[in-house]
């Protein structure tokens, strides 16, 4: 693929559920040598070491029930206005952190975007379809909500204001296996395109996902990737707090990446909910490290000894 200059944030968010250790992710990504496997596929790299939230305080509007409301929107103004800024300079990569912190990359790629005029796109890669507000979450976890936020659904008081919503008919989601009531009611009257893993078993993942990549290149549009541990299934990928049985193979996510990155669209991308604490000797920091690297163009062939199609 064409080299890229990719911007490493480090966004030790860890106030967006309840368990503790997503804050060590950056630093779990470093050791299993993330900017060496970039650099090595011929892509000039600079770490930008990691961020802290803004000052924030709590909107007496929001329901009481949420877990830590005010770091959660000062992660969010901070993020918003970095990713906003490393648009401008290369390709982006958010070191997480738990999934909260997708609250400000999706809302900062997407204003960028529009100065750019170019629809913004997101592909969310989770067992979760992230998709409540402040008011229908159960749990008051907000790493729950950020694709309630980005698509401006109403309740984020205290939060930046979402200046460019994505389009719900813009965004794919792909692994779901764990969707509340509330929020399966919403998405399935929303234009959201949704795959459970039902339709990963029956059709494939590269079915849906070829569908999408399709409509993000008709459109021009840039795409953001936001890729959850819990996508993986936790027999490969355990260090996550919320481990759901059933999610995507090595192979699927590793196709899903190769995919991505041949379609040339993917603009920016998270690597959220690593939770170093749970991890064992680091296998599922390095699986991450191998997926990222597998969307920005590693491959076992340079050269297809026959087509992949
Ligand atoms: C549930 C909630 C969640 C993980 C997102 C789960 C949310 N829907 N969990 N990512 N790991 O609490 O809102
Ligand atoms: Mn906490
Ligand atoms: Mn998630
Ligand atoms: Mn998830």
């Amino acid at each position: 693929m064409t080299p890229q200059t990719i911007l490493l944030i480090g966004a030790p968010v860890d106030s967006g559920k309840d368990r503790r250790g997503c804050l060590m992710g950056p630093d779990a990504y470093r050791t299993a040598g993330l900017a060496e496997a970039l650099g090595d596929l011929g892509h000039g790299l600079r770490d930008l070491g990691n961020l802290c939230p803004a000052p924030a305080t709590v909107d007496p509007a929001l329901p009481a029930h949420l877990h830590a409301p005010a770091e959660t929107a000062g992660w969010t103004a901070t993020l918003m206005q970095a990713a906003e800024e490393a648009m401008q300079e290369g390709l982006p990569i958010f070191l997480g952190g738990d999934h909260s912190l997708s609250l400000g990359s999706v809302a900062g790629v997407a204003n960028h975007a529009a100065a750019m005029r170019r629809p913004q796109f997101v592909l969310w890669l989770d067992a979760h379809s992230d998709f409540h507000t402040p008011q229908t979450t159960a749990s008051g976890n907000l790493h729950g909500t950020p694709l309630g936020y980005v698509t401006g659904r109403a309740g984020f008081h205290g939060f930046p204001e979402v200046a460019n919503p994505v389009p719900e008919e813009n965004i794919c989601i792909l692994g779901l296996r764990s969707v509340d009531r509330a929020e399966r009611e919403a998405l399935q009257s929303s234009r959201i395109r949704y795959h459970d893993m039902r339709v990963i078993d029956e059709q494939g993942i590269s079915r849906p996902l070829a569908a999408f990549l399709d409509r993000v290149a008709a459109a021009g549009g840039a795409l953001h990737v936001s890729l959850d541990v819990d996508f993986i299934d936790p027999l490969f990928a355990p260090a996550v707090g919320t481990t759901v049985p059933g999610g995507v193979t090595i192979r699927e996510a590793h196709l899903t990446m190769e995919m991505i990155c041949d379609s040339g669209l993917m603009t920016s991308l998270d690597l959220v909910e690593l939770n170093p604490f749970l991890d064992e000797r680091g296998r599922t920091a390095q699986v991450m490290v191998d997926l990222a690297a597998s969307a920005l163009g590693r491959r076992v062939f340079d050269r297809p000894t026959q087509a992949y199609s």
